[in-house]
């Protein structure tokens, strides 16, 4: 007897399983549940068990009872959500629903790349806050109180000594400031500037790197920013060095490639100039090194900066920056 009604509580439910529509779930509860169905027979036969047995026994078909139901309510419910009424609203020919797959953003997968090709050279991988101190976004970086950079039209400031960072190297400010070359970093990450039009959005990612050791020259910044921009963009992509100024950097240089777009031949683009800009960079003026205490007869080092939003742009022919954070998954699915 007991064995018999476990085997139905089985068999029911796994026939409940394969309900899919109204009728069947009917036909389940008539021939299950209703008064002439297999549940209702087999209490009658409880009547003939041993007198001892009846107590368990009643109390074990009770229960089995209670789970069918409830079972059978489930189900019930399950189908109505489905709001199917009969088996015809079910085509079991037609393919799964396929659910769209999210990807990487184009900045965060260039940013990925571009941190990539520098821990390839050694480069360790150092963020820090987006909100600083004045200190560390200019004061230590040689930036002095009347620069243009300070301006109120590029900079957010929160109170007179906090800002938004207009640039990631404060976070190279700060490890040099805690740690004794020789030293190799890139500091990645989010930046702020008051300006905002085809090229320039409020917010845009920067990754800026620096060395430091003894004897560090210009011809090792050559070495690295080659090799960075032959693995980011063509091995045989042509490089140029052109004169610059930057406060923290002395001698300074803008760096261009040959015109991604044209081949060099001159575009739109490029302004018919044949060369793109794609970063700064220099040897660390002596300046800063006097800021965290180094001894400037004892190390050199460079240091350069780049726009992860321009490098995308030109790696992908985008012409509009604002593109980027609009969020159009028309636009941001293609990457
Ligand atoms: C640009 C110019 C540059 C740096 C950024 C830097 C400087 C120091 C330490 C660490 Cl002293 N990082 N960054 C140096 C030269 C140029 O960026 O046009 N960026 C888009």
């Amino acid at each position: 007897m007991e064995d018999e009604l476990l085997a139905l509580q089985d068999e029911a439910g796994v026939e409940l399983a394969s309900v899919v529509d109204n009728n069947a779930l009917e036909q389940f509860r008539v021939r299950y549940l209703g008064r002439k169905g297999l549940f209702s027979g087999l209490m009658r036969k409880l009547g003939q068990v041993a007198k001892e047995d009846r107590p368990r026994l009643g109390k074990l078909a009770n229960e089995i009872k209670q789970n069918l139901e409830k079972a059978f309510t489930a189900r019930k419910e399950i189908l109505s959500r489905q709001g199917s009424t009969d088996s015809a609203a079910f085509d079991l020919t037609l393919p799964g629903r396929c659910y769209p797959f999210g990807k990487l953003h184009p900045v965060t997968q260039i940013m990925d790349e571009i941190c990539e090709i520098f821990a390839g050279l050694g480069f360790g991988i150092a963020e820090g806050p987006d909100v600083e101190t004045d200190f560390y976004n200019f004061e230590a970086l040689n930036i002095p109180p009347h620069h243009p950079a300070r301006d109120m039209h590029d900079t957010f400031y929160i109170n007179d000594k906090v800002l938004l960072r207009t640039h990631t190297s404060p976070m190279q400010a700060r490890i040099m400031e805690n740690n004794s070359p020789p030293l190799r970093f890139i500091a990645p990450g989010k930046v702020y500037r008051c300006d905002s039009d085809i090229t320039h959005t409020p917010m845009f990612h920067q990754v800026e790197g620096f060395l430091v050791d003894h004897k560090v020259s210009f011809a090792d910044l050559k070495g690295v920013l080659s090799v960075f921009i032959a693995r980011m963009f063509d091995a045989d992509t042509p490089i140029r060095f052109r004169p610059s100024f930057f406060p923290f950097t002395e001698p300074s240089a803008e760096v261009d490639i040959g015109c991604v777009m044209c081949g060099g031949k001159g575009c739109r683009v490029c302004k018919q100039t044949g060369w793109l800009e794609i970063l700064g960079a220099g040897l660390i003026d002596p300046e800063v090194f006097k800021k965290v205490d180094y001894d400037i007869d004892e190390y050199s080092g460079f240091a350069f900066g780049l726009g992860v939003e321009r490098i995308a742009m030109l790696k992908y022919g985008i012409n509009d920056i604002r593109l980027y954070y609009e969020n159009d998954l028309r636009f941001l699915g293609q990457f």
